[in-house]
C-alpha cells in the first residue's frame, strides 16, 4: 500500500499511524489547529470514492432534509444521519432522535465510516451517530459547539468530501479570536480532549473545486458518541 502522505506540506506534526495492520506503518502528517487534529489527505480518491457510494446509500434510504433552528429560520445544510441516533433540530430545539422524518429507522452507519473512526481515535467505544451535512450553493454552518452528547470525553470526528471548505476555529467559550483552515475531500477532523467543546463553523464552501460529487456541493460526516 502507498503511504498516505500530507498532500500539502505545511507546519505539521507528525504521527504514528497504525492504520493497517500488518501492513509497513507510515508517519503520516497531522496538523493541529487550537487543539483540533487536521488529518490532511487522509482519504485517497478511491477511499472517497468508496465513501461517497456508501453515503449516496444511506441518503436513499434517508433522504436529506432541511430542518428548521429553534428560532424558527431553516438551516443551510441539508442533512440526514446513519446510526442508532440521528441529529435533528426544530422549534423544540437541538437533539438526537432514533427516526428518520419519515418515522423509519436511520440506516446503519457504514463499516468504511466506522473504520476511519477506529483509525484516528483508536478507542473502542465506537459512535451512534453520523450525521451527514449537505453544503449546497452558499450553504454555511455559524459557529457553535457540539454539545447535545452525554459525554464530552469522546471525540467528534469530521469527514470531508467533495467541495473545499472554509472551517473557522474559535475558542471553549463564545468570542474572541479565531482561525480558519481550508478542508479538502478526504481531509478527517478530530475533535477531543481539552477542544472538544472548542466553538467551529463553516464560513464557505469553494463551488466546484473538487469532482468527487457528481453534482457538485460539499459533504461532511462527524461521527458522534451519544450516549
Ligand atoms: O461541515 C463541517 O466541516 C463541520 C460540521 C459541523 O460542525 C457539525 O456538523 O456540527
Amino acid at each position: 500500500m502507498a503511504p498516505a502522505t500530507c498532500r500539502r506540506g505545511a507546519k505539521q506534526g507528525i504521527c504514528e499511524d497504525f492504520a493497517d495492520p500488518g501492513e509497513e506503518y507510515h508517519a503520516m502528517a497531522v496538523l493541529k489547529v487550537r487543539g483540533f487534529d487536521v488529518y490532511k489527505g487522509l482519504l485517497d480518491g478511491a477511499a472517497q470514492a468508496q465513501m461517497v457510494a456508501a453515503v449516496r446509500e444511506v441518503v436513499r434510504v434517508a433522504p436529506l432534509f432541511q430542518p428548521d433552528t429553534p428560532y424558527g429560520k431553516p438551516m443551510s445544510v441539508r442533512l440526514t444521519a446513519a446510526g442508532q441516533y440521528g441529529w435533528y433540530s426544530d422549534r423544540k430545539g437541538y437533539r438526537y432522535v432514533a427516526a428518520h422524518p419519515s418515522g423509519r429507522p436511520w440506516p446503519a452507519i457504514p463499516p468504511e465510516v466506522l473504520a476511519v473512526w477506529d483509525r484516528v481515535t483508536g478507542l473502542a467505544r465506537r459512535p451512534e451517530c453520523c450525521l451527514i451535512n449537505y453544503y449546497g450553493e452558499g450553504a454555511k454552518m455559524g459557529l457553535h459547539q457540539d454539545r447535545d452528547e452525554a459525554d464530552f470525553q469522546w471525540p467528534v470526528v469530521s469527514i470531508s468530501l467533495g467541495d473545499d471548505a472554509l472551517f473557522r476555529i474559535g475558542n471553549t467559550t463564545r468570542g474572541g479570536k479565531t482561525e480558519s483552515v481550508w478542508l479538502q475531500s478526504g481531509d478527517v477532523v478530530v475533535m477531543g480532549g481539552a477542544a472538544r467543546l472548542t466553538y467551529h463553523g463553516v464560513d464557505r464552501v469553494r463551488a466546484g473545486s473538487s469532482r468527487v460529487l457528481e453534482k457538485g456541493g460539499r459533504i461532511n460526516l462527524t461521527l458522534r458518541v451519544v450516549g
